[in-house]
């Protein structure tokens, strides 16, 4: 009897826990967005995802040059592009990990290759995928994600 009130506990746990506020009984893979890297910009250039969903975004860099992809709000672009800045003109490699920690995540996508980031929006609103390779972001290499 009493073990079987614990796993009924436990159960009621894990299962307001996978939920989060969902309609859905159970949430299963992350649901996969596929998004092309090209010189510069990214294929689409919006996407559309579900507060509390997880999501991967799984990029493949189709130029000619290597790519990247920062997940995040417009601060964490700014922030991001600020980080290369300073990197780029030898400046204190100490502060790196500190910037990187307020990004949703950021990777560097060789031509030819392909590499995913896996992330979870808790809040609707809108984000941006960012590339900071010098001048990508400011040629348009960025895409625009709405959390719905
Ligand atoms: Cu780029």
């Amino acid at each position: 009897m009493r073990k079987r009130i614990g796993a009924l506990a436990l159960a009621a746990l894990v299962a307001a826990g996978c939920s989060d506020g969902d309609t859905s009984t159970a949430v299963d893979d992350a649901r996969v967005v596929k998004i092309t890297m090209l010189d510069n910009r990214y294929e689409p250039s919006e996407v559309t995802v579900q507060k509390g969903q997880a999501v991967t975004f799984e990029f493949t860099n189709k130029g000619t040059v290597n790519h990247e992809a920062l997940v995040g709000d417009e601060q964490a672009q700014a922030d991001h592009a600020e980080e290369m800045k300073r990197s780029a003109s030898g400046g204190h490699g100490d502060m790196e990990g500190m910037d990187h920690a307020g990004a949703e995540g950021v990777i560097t996508v060789e031509p030819g290759k392909s590499d995913s980031i896996t992330t979870t929006f808790d809040d609707s609103g809108s984000f941006l995928i960012g590339c900071h390779v010098p001048l990508h972001y400011e040629q348009g290499m960025k895409a625009t994600v709405t959390v719905t």
